[in-house]
């Protein structure tokens, strides 16, 4: 394990732009530590890496880590990250992106990132609210959750983020929450190193809006709730569906082989044009 120091010396934009906008206790914090760490460990060179995000607190993390960097416009994440993939296949090309910014705005880009299998890592802090903008319900906030744009319960029924992203042909998915971050590490290294679209949906806790919703008493508590209401793919496969009720399966949920986008394309390139 690297030290601290050459972690923050090495990836962080620490002299340029901190403090950071995050409030006390987010989860957004962990999942960066877990994201550095793990891009430490692979062995990536800075400039082989790219992050690009869209708008919200998560969209802002690219301003603080010292890759490449883009912080594009709200769900449109997966539209820069195909171009750039497109444009130079060399990179690591990764996003990170909020509940709202994926799938909600962003909803339709993700399924046909998904659905051509373009080789990006894609990150997902799902804090099951809009957190930028004061609390307003996502796709995954839950069912009945009053929220400043539901004050009397949200009439939606949440979504299934890691099973969209399977149905729409993802070729890694994945979930894990910020309290089990080694484990975190981990598959941000699995999906990191898979050649096609790889989903990692990361439960973070937002304490200043969803903390209220989910009725759990501060960020402690809900770091708490995770580790609690977390059980593993291997021990869900045993269990029924009323003793799943509630629970947050982590693991990896699908890992296959598909063509990927970028190879094909190259290919026809080169028996078309000669390129
Ligand atoms: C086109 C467009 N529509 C709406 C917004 C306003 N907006 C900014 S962030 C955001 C939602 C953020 O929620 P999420 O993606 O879950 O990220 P979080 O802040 O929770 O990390 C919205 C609606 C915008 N910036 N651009
Ligand atoms: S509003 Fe929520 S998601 Fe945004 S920084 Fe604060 S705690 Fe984190
Ligand atoms: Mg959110």
């Amino acid at each position: 394990m690297r030290e601290t120091a050459h972690l923050i010396h090495n990836y962080l934009r620490s002299s340029k732009w901190f403090p950071h906008i995050w409030c006390a206790g987010c989860g957004i914090g962990i999942f960066m530590q877990a994201l550095i760490r793990a891009i430490d460990r692979e062995g990536y060179s800075k400039d082989d890496i790219v992050l690009i995000s869209g708008i919200g607190c998560s969209g802002r993390l690219p301003v603080y880590v010292d890759f490449n960097t883009l912080h594009t416009t709200h769900g449109r994440a997966l539209t820069f990250a195909t171009g750039i993939k497109l444009a130079n296949p060399r990179l690591k090309v990764m996003t990170v992106m909020g509940d709202g910014d994926a799938v909600a705005i962003g909803g339709n880009h993700f399924i046909h990132a998904a659905r051509r299998n373009v080789e990006i890592a894609s990150f997902i802090l799902n804090n099951n609210v809009y957190g930028m903008t004061g609390g307003q319900t996502s796709p995954t906030t839950p069912y009945g959750a009053k929220t400043a744009s539901s004050p009397y319960g949200n009439l939606e029924p949440d979504f299934d983020i890691c099973r969209l992203a399977e149905a729409a042909g993802a070729a890694f998915v994945a979930r894990a929450t910020v309290y089990h971050i080694r484990f975190l590490e981990r598959l941000i290294g699995m999906a990191l190193k898979k050649k096609g679209f790889a989903v990692l949906e990361v439960i973070a806790q937002c304490p200043t809006h969803a903390r209220r919703f989910l009725q759990l008493e501060s960020p402690v508590e809900m770091m708490k709730w995770q580790k609690d209401n977390s059980v593993s793919v291997d021990k869900a496969k045993q269990m029924s569906d009323a003793e799943l009720e509630g629970k947050t399966v982590i693991g990896i949920l699908a890992d296959r082989e598909r063509p990927n986008y970028h190879e094909q394309y190259y290919r026809l390139l080169g028996e078309k044009f000669e390129v």
